[in-house]
């Protein structure tokens, strides 16, 4: 079990700690405006805490808006906020004003610090606070690094409880309203202590990188807080594509990468052409990892890929597995620390091979921001993602679908992953999404929407071929009825698939 005294702020033990210790001198990030050591990360974080608390004003448990694409700064600006004893309130970079003004209303954010470069929305976001300071501006007057470099390189971390709240997270919501779930001090540190020392076994010599944003728990986590507890070195890169992603980890020799299914698969294309050598590990995590996207990766790299199921309610990744213990089409086993187990409609715990809910339970969990749905995520202590899996006589997990998005066709239970996998395995399919379609003689029927690969063309021949293919590697009563060609698919900022926007006929 995990233990941390009760009074605890974070950002003491990731970073002061690590230079107190001597690593100092150690690369802490490395990003395209140049590299910061320890040392100097923690000096601009000291100035960022300073400024938070003197020439801003802000006191304790104050709530911070933080938006920017991945930067030094931006990792400067998290973690100066947790120093500061304020509350963190990461937003997503894609956001628009009108989201934004939400969550500056639901959070009740103090201030804000921003992004030159993501400033309009922000502005013309309704209920912005008075107190806003713009960083990576070139240090205009004003600004973070004006303000920073103006203050002292020390600053004592703010004396929090392990259970002060230090960060308010919005889901990216595939569908409805973003919640804001509430994580504290010591959560910060039980997710660092958790996935990365159990599945990836990190050390200091790690270079990790990877495509979410700071903004996103998954990013927050594996390219940040994690190479921190390690000792290591995080890539923080901005409009990351497959191709630049793969440049960069040739480039900066990067040991552990952190992105999405869609990212992977794109990216095995393209692998054979890059030097790879320095990869030892590629974790996908967001949404669920095909087989089909597995193999073709590790056909081109040679590398295992760890798949890993998280959440913004449980802050980081829960169940996982690594090496030895991959077990093909699971997610993996609960990450030491937690514990999971699948339960019917009545929340009663099902036996291997039934399809049921997930449900989750360990060092991090569900708190949302004055929510009434905390009661629908959090009964009797165990989390329920809305993830429907089935669990094997071994304890492995196997990821089906979102609980909400199972098919059922002539009562028949399909789940849409499942036909994506059969129908990606098609030398021509680039992507695809399965969806239930409403259907007068089935209740709904399997729908497929697919993104041909370049040098295919969209034909009935084509249509044809790939329902047969899918008819010939799983139970042909699972095989889309339904097929449209389509030229992209609808994502999240994180990698999901938006089923609903499929489902709406959009
Ligand atoms: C789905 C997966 C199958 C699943 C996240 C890693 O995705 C993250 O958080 P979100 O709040 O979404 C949570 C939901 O996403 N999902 C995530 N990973 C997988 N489904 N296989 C996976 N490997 O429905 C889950 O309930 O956006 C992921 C770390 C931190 C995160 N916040």
């Amino acid at each position: 079990e995990l233990r941390y005294p009760e009074r605890l702020n974070c950002v003491a033990e990731l970073l002061d700690r690590a230079v107190r210790r001597g690593g100092g001198a150690r690369v802490a990030i490395r990003s395209a405006s140049g590299d910061w050591s320890y040392a100097e990360l923690l000096e601009h974080v000291n100035r960022v805490a300073n400024a938070l608390r003197g020439p801003m004003g802000l006191k304790t448990g104050n709530r911070v808006l933080l938006r920017g694409a991945n930067t030094p700064w931006m990792a400067a600006a998290v973690l100066g906020v947790l120093k500061a004893g304020l509350v963190a309130v990461p937003t997503m970079p894609l956001l628009r004003a009108r989201e934004l003004g939400a969550i500056l209303v639901k959070a009740e954010v103090d201030a804000a610090l921003c992004a030159d470069g993501l400033r309009a929305e922000l502005e013309a976001a309704p209920g912005l606070p008075r107190k806003v300071v713009w960083f990576n501006t070139g240090g205009a007057e004003g600004s973070l690094e004006a303000l920073a470099a103006a203050q002292e390189a020390a600053f004592t971390a703010c004396d929090t409880a392990a259970d002060d709240v230090c960060l308010i997270s919005f889901t990216s919501g595939t569908t409805g309203v973003p919640k804001g779930t509430m994580h504290f001090h010591r959560d910060v540190l039980a997710i660092c202590d958790c996935f990365p020392r159990s599945v990836l076994k990190t050390r200091a010599d790690d270079v990790f990188i990877g495509t979410p944003p700071l903004a996103f728990t998954f990013g927050l986590g594996g390219l940040l807080l994690f190479p921190l507890r390690a000792g290591a070195c995080a890539v923080l890169l901005e409009k990351l594509t497959p191709e630049t992603l793969l440049l960069a980890i040739e480039r900066y020799r990067a040991t552990v990468c952190f992105t999405a299914p869609t990212f992977y698969r794109q990216m095995a294309a393209l692998a054979p052409t890059r030097d790879l050598a320095s990869l030892r590990a590629s974790v996908s995590a967001g949404e669920a990892l095909p087989l089909a996207t597995r193999e073709a990766w590790q056909r081109a790299t040679g590398l295992r890929m760890i798949d890993g199921i998280g959440a913004t309610e449980m802050l980081h990744i829960f169940i996982s597995a690594a090496d030895d213990d991959i077990r093909p089409g699971a997610t993996g086993k609960p990450v030491p620390g937690y514990q999971a187990c699948v339960l019917d409609d009545d929340g009663k715990p099902v036996g291997p091979g039934v399809i049921g809910r997930l449900a989750v339970k360990g060092p991090t969990g569900c708190r949302y921001l004055a929510d009434e749905r905390q009661r629908d995520y959090v009964r009797d202590g165990w989390n329920l993602t809305g993830d429907a899996y089935e669990m094997d006589a071994d304890g492995y997990f196997f990821y089906r679908s979102r609980t909400d998005d199972m098919i059922i066709s002539a009562g028949y239970n399909i789940a849409g992953p499942e036909v994506e996998d059969a129908l990606l395995r098609h030398p021509a399919v680039a992507e695809c999404g399965v969806v239930g379609k409403p259907d007068e003689e089935r209740g709904q029927v399997v729908e497929a929407h697919v993104v041909l690969k370049d040098g295919f063309e969209p034909s009935p021949r084509m249509a044809a071929e790939l329902q047969e293919f899918v008819k010939e590697q799983i139970a042909p009563y699972k095989y889309p009825r339904a097929l449209r060609f389509v030229a992209s698919l609808p994502r999240t900022e994180t990698g999901k698939l938006q089923r609903f926007k499929l489902r709406e006929g959009a």
